[in-house]
């Protein structure tokens, strides 16, 4: 996406205000697909009201509200106070899942895709300054085998629209992140990028700061580096450079030092733009089979989450983010993989502050023809392996600026160590190899840090048939020995089975380390069994210990993250129970009997487990 002084995290400064937007805004269902000539942008006529940011589908009363697939239009009004007219201003979208068009005043001003990741739209041409101004959100959140996260929508033989997700999670949608509206000077910063190095017990601070300028303007950018205190440790002038930082202090797991890092933009000595991060000091490198911060090994502890909460579905809840850090401090985990897109911005926020590990997820989930739209399959419908398919080209187009756009939000947040390109992709075709090229290419070049970047394997890619596993930095697996694979009385089985794969990826002597990025077993919270059986709490707990009994006996596997943190709403089936159970706590996050079992195991390993000492 094209940089704007607007994508960057909206915060008031001296020069920028941010006003938010959020509250009661007017919704309606386009359920006659007429919402365009009827002139809904100018108004969307007799409507609901609903909270923003939130899913929708969780208010209302009716299946058909709560399955709605095709046009939804939200509305609401919003001053602009005379005094903005001349500066750039903008209405800012946390995110519009999967897609937005925008309209100010009936004209449209902006059009977005992809769900999960910022956009904003310029209205300085369009408000109404000292009055009123009205907003119109056209959202969308059909599925297709060309977009980010892939799925198809099928039409029901009373022409309603139905959303077959090739994912295991709920289609939540609508204006599910923050909106704010903007002021932003016209000449401004565009970009901050940041590259922390260390050297011994020395640390620099390398920076670029990228602006819009108009033509022929003399600016002159300034950098300066606060301590937690406040205080100033170096200032620079220009809009690149190298800093010494004196007496560093580091950026560590769940001990996160951060320094504020302000860029500001002169002419002629008067401020015309400013804007900061915090950013801590930490390098990231895979080294062998070692994953290192700041050079010294790490042990993953972790979960893979999702955004998704009773009610407001995956709309964004500090309350519930501030519960998820809590319970995750509680049960000793250092790390955790944005299972399966790029989560709010406030998540990244906070995981700097806590000093947790972040595998930041792209979108890219459901490239794969056999699991969730296996009934196809069944049914006789032809069977293309996914990188096969014809309409591959515009995927991969829309992937690599998934990819892009999510390096360009989280490139500086010290918390995130990792980006995972894809989940569970049919990466066992030749075809697949020029696909993976491409999105593993740009993410290196996207990235001023030059993070590690790896792919969640599913379990029917193996050790001989990965086509994938050659491009990850490190091997991230997601393995469900005791559940779908050999569950129940035949854990001592798949334990076996688990092994005998492990030992298969140890014959590839691929000198990359390893991390289970899914494990684990659904489970009832009310559900007691002696002896256990699938389903259990009892179960829960065996499952995850013959999990762990293997993981320790193999010094390549560098970390553990449960498959889930929480219950989780999925599509209806056969195969859920109101959801996904595999939860360490319920769904209103709680703990099932796992997680005591996990506290203990999480806060017995060092956060350098298996570290080897000739690093
Ligand atoms: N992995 C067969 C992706 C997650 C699912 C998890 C599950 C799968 C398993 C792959 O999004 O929730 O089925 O529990």
């Amino acid at each position: 996406m094209k940089k704007t002084a607007a994508l960057l995290y909206p915060r008031s400064t001296a020069a920028r205000q941010a006003v938010s937007l959020d509250g009661m805004w007017k919704f309606r269902l386009d359920t006659q697909g007429s919402g365009i000539v009827d002139g809904w942008k100018d108004g969307i006529g007799p409507a609901d009201t609903i909270p923003v940011p939130a899913s929708f589908q969780d208010f209302f009363t009716d299946k058909n509200s709560r399955e709605y697939t095709g046009d939804f239009w939200y509305e609401t009004e919003f001053f602009v106070p005379p005094e903005r007219k001349g500066k750039s201003v903008y209405i800012r979208f946390g995110s519009v899942t999967h897609r937005g068009t925008v309209f100010v005043n009936g004209a449209e001003i902006a059009r977005h895709e992809g769900g999960f990741l910022p956009f904003a739209a310029d209205i300085a041409k369009r408000a109404n300054y000292g009055g009123s101004n009205r907003l119109v959100v056209k959202g969308n959140n059909e599925l297709s085998e060309t977009n980010l996260p892939v799925g198809r929508t099928t039409s029901l033989p009373d022409g309603r629209k139905a959303a077959k997700p090739y994912f295991d999670f709920f289609n939540y949608s609508g204006i599910q992140r923050p909106v704010r509206l903007l002021a932003l000077p016209k000449t401004a910063i565009t970009d901050l990028s940041l590259i922390p190095r260390l050297n011994g017990d020395k640390a620099e601070l390398e920076y670029a700061v990228e602006t819009l300028v108009e033509t022929g303007e003399e600016m002159e950018a300034r950098l300066s580096v606060l301590d937690e205190e406040g205080r100033i440790v170096v200032e620079a002038q220009g809009a690149k450079g190298v800093l010494a930082i004196p007496n560093p202090r580091l950026w560590k797991v769940r001990d996160a030092y951060l320094y504020r890092v302000w860029a500001r933009l002169y002419r002629n000595g008067e401020l015309l733009d400013e804007w900061y991060e915090d950013s801590g000091l930490r390098t990231v490198e895979i080294r062998g089979t070692e994953l290192l911060l700041n050079g010294e090994s790490v042990y993953l502890k972790g979960f893979g989450k999702h955004e998704d909460a009773d009610l407001i579905g995956r709309g964004y809840s500090l309350a519930h983010i501030k519960r998820d850090f809590e319970l995750m401090k509680w049960i000793g985990a250092n790390s955790f993989r944005t299972s399966h897109y790029p989560y709010a911005e406030e998540v990244y926020l906070m995981a700097d502050r806590e000093g947790f590990l972040v595998i930041d997820e792209a979108p890219a989930v459901g490239l794969f023809d056999t699991t969730n739209n296996a009934l196809d399959t069944v049914r006789g419908k032809k069977k293309v392996p996914f990188f096969d398919k014809e309409t591959l080209p515009e995927l991969l187009e829309t992937h690599l600026k998934a990819v892009q756009d999510m390096i360009a939000r989280d490139k500086n947040h010290p918390s995130v160590i990792a980006w995972s390109l894809f989940n569970e992709p049919e990466d066992t075709s030749e075809t697949a190899i020029p696909y993976f090229k491409a999105v593993f290419d740009a993410a290196l070049d996207s990235d001023p840090q030059k993070r590690p970047r790896t792919f969640a394997v599913i379990m029917f890619s193996r050790p001989d048939t990965s086509k994938g596993c050659q491009f990850s930095d490190f091997i991230c697996l997601n393995r469900y020995y005791g559940w779908y694979v050999l569950g129940g009385c035949d854990i001592d089985i798949a334990e076996q089975a688990l092994r005998s794969e492990l030992d298969g990826w140890k014959a590839q002597h691929l000198n990359k380390p390893f991390m289970f990025t899914e494990y684990g077993a659904d489970t009832d919270s009310g559900l007691h069994k002696l002896p256990s059986v699938q389903w259990s709490q009892e179960y829960q707990i065996e499952a995850l210990e013959m999990n762990h009994r293997v993981f320790d006996a193999y010094d390549f596997i560098k970390g553990e993250q449960v498959w889930a943190f929480a219950d989780f709403q999925t599509g209806e089936g056969i195969h859920r129970l109101d959801g996904n159970k595999k939860g360490i706590f319920t769904r209103q996050r709680q703990p099932k009997a796992a997680a005591f079992y996990l506290k203990n195991r999480r806060e017995s390993l060092p956060e350098n487990y298996k570290s080897r000492s000739n690093i």
